[in-house]
């Protein structure tokens, strides 16, 4: 992915000028929140904001722990066109009602500013202890157009026609394929055919995705996503058995040039606006569930991966890039929802999201930013305890299910709670990858979906913050040395 050569540059480089300008009064740490469809990054967003506000526990973030953070509050955001993340519902989803958000339909943001006492003297004379933290939250599924970005139409429909016709989702795509049997791609363009192909391919994404694999949902994100974009022609298209563009006026070209208009319009201004600008970036990975769909899944995410980081490359050298383009100093990978197993194995977690890591730096062939990995649950749903089988006591957790979840064929309705052994991670990370390099199919644990915690109340009828798992320890690395 070549995002520094497809963005305008003179256009950035002036757009970031004016944005450096302004902060010439108050820092800003613009802050990437990336991870495919269900990842947890509404959730982490909705978290981390509450913990600073609510007076959470954060005792690994230590200029929140030592009393020096003295404000942190919710400011107008800079971006007037785009909607405000939707703070207030998720928290009251989440502690209220213990409820997870829906899935993201829209992009979003937020502004919160901290005030700050920095630890030496000459800081505390010379800057304002003052910074804003913007954070912007979108669908996962349009993360995955990062990698059309570097296709062509033709290669783009290969891709997708072979992955339908052998792939696990092909069960799904029976009605499309049989309509891209039945077209001539050479005839002439034919809008209502367009439409109706565009509505079976789109049937077909939202097919598999329904069938509960976000990790191998492919682009274009926003068939399954539209936000404001639902029924433009720069969405009315499906892949078409072609080697070229076509003749002019035919089915393919007029596929072609909406595929065009779709990276033009849709994919491009979304990574120019939102991603090229950023300062940190947290990638927030469902390792626990790749693991668990077995090797497909983690070769799926192994790629999405390195589309990942080799959009956040830093580009070409030139005098431009050198002197106002953004450069993405910090990034943070962190296997999510680790609240699902014992903390006996979250070492093990971090191990085999480091390995993944790993190999999908070295494909992208990425480097050039601090790299941390970390295992973390952004709401803790669970506690610890030990259950006993044959005798045997084993790290359990404890924690309510989501209504119609089952365990060992039980259902549950969301009310009773459960302690469960949930399996242990391998010591060795190189067991999920076979000598071949490729991920090899391991599916040990169990999981269960639970339900947000239940939170106590203080006697003026307060909550208390919601509880995580090392989500300090991320503040720190993400922001801690600008507060510093
Ligand atoms: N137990 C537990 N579950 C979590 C945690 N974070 C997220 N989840 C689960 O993961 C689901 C998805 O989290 P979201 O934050 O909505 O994911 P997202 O990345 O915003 O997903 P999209 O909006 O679809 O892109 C939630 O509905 C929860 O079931 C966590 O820290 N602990
Ligand atoms: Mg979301």
């Amino acid at each position: 992915m070549r995002l520094s050569t497809i963005t305008d540059e003179t256009g950035l480089a002036l757009a970031n000028l004016a944005a450096r300008a302004t902060e010439v009064f108050t820092p800003t740490i613009r802050l990437g929140v990336t991870g495919l469809a269900r990842a947890g990054k509404t959730v982490f967003i909705t978290a981390l904001i509450h913990n600073l506000i609510h007076g959470g526990r954060l005792p690994l973030f230590p200029a929140y722990a030592s009393g020096r953070i003295a404000d942190a509050t919710l400011e107008p955001q800079p971006d007037d066109a785009v909607p405000r993340f939707d703070y207030e519902r998720h928290v009251e989803a989440l502690v209220e009602d213990r409820l997870w958000p829906d899935s993201t339909r829209q992009i979003s943001e937020l502004r919160l500013t901290i005030m700050f006492e920095s630890t030496s003297y000459m800081a505390r004379t010379l800057r304002s202890g003052k910074i804003h933290l913007d954070i912007v939250d979108y669908p996962g599924e349009w993360l995955l157009d990062l990698a059309l970005m570097n296709q062509t139409f033709a290669e783009w429909s290969r891709e997708a026609i072979e992955r339908a016709r052998h792939g696990a989702p092909g069960k799904h795509a029976a009605a499309w394929l049989a309509k891209l049997d039945s077209v001539d791609a050479q005839a002439p363009e034919d809008e209502t055919l367009a439409r109706e192909m565009a509505a079976l391919f789109t049937e077909y994404l939202r097919s598999c995705r329904a069938d509960g694999d976000p990790i191998s949902t492919q682009p274009p994100g926003r068939f399954l996503m539209p936000g404001d974009l639902a029924g433009s022609p720069a969405l009315t298209f499906s892949p078409l058995a072609v080697e070229a563009d076509g003749p002019p006026g035919s089915l393919a070209r007029m596929m072609a040039r909406r595929f065009e208009s779709y990276k033009a319009v849709v994919v491009q201004p979304f990574f120019r606006d939102h991603f090229s600008r950023l300062d940190r970036q947290i990638v927030l990975v469902d390792t626990l569930h790749a693991l668990n769909s077995g090797m497909s899944a983690i070769a799926d995410l192994e790629a999405a991966l390195v589309a990942t980081l080799s959009a956040f490359k830093h580009g070409t050298a030139n005098w431009l890039s050198g002197l106002v383009l953004r450069r993405i100093d910090r990034i943070l990978f962190a296997a999510t929802k680790a609240d699902h197993v014992h903390h006996e194995d979250h070492d093990r977690l971090e191990a085999i999201l480091s390995r993944i890591v790993e190999r999908a730096a070295e494909q992208a062939a990425f480097a050039g930013a601090d790299v941390e990995v970390l295992a973390l649950a952004s709401v803790r749903a669970t506690r610890e305890g030990t259950v006993t089988r044959s005798g045997e006591k084993l790290p359990s957790i404890i924690g309510t299910p989501l209504p119609g979840e089952t365990v060992d064929g039980r259902a549950f309705d969301g009310k009773t709670e459960i302690a469960m052994f949930p399996g242990d991670l391998p010591d060795d990370p190189k067991i999920f990858f076979d000598a071949n390099g490729r991920a090899a199919d391991q599916t040990h644990l169990r999981f269960v979906r639970f339900r947000p915690p239940h939170l106590e109340r203080t006697a003026e009828g307060l909550t208390l913050s919601l509880p995580h798992i090392r989500l300090d320890r991320a503040l720190e690395f993400l922001i801690g040395d600008r507060l510093a």
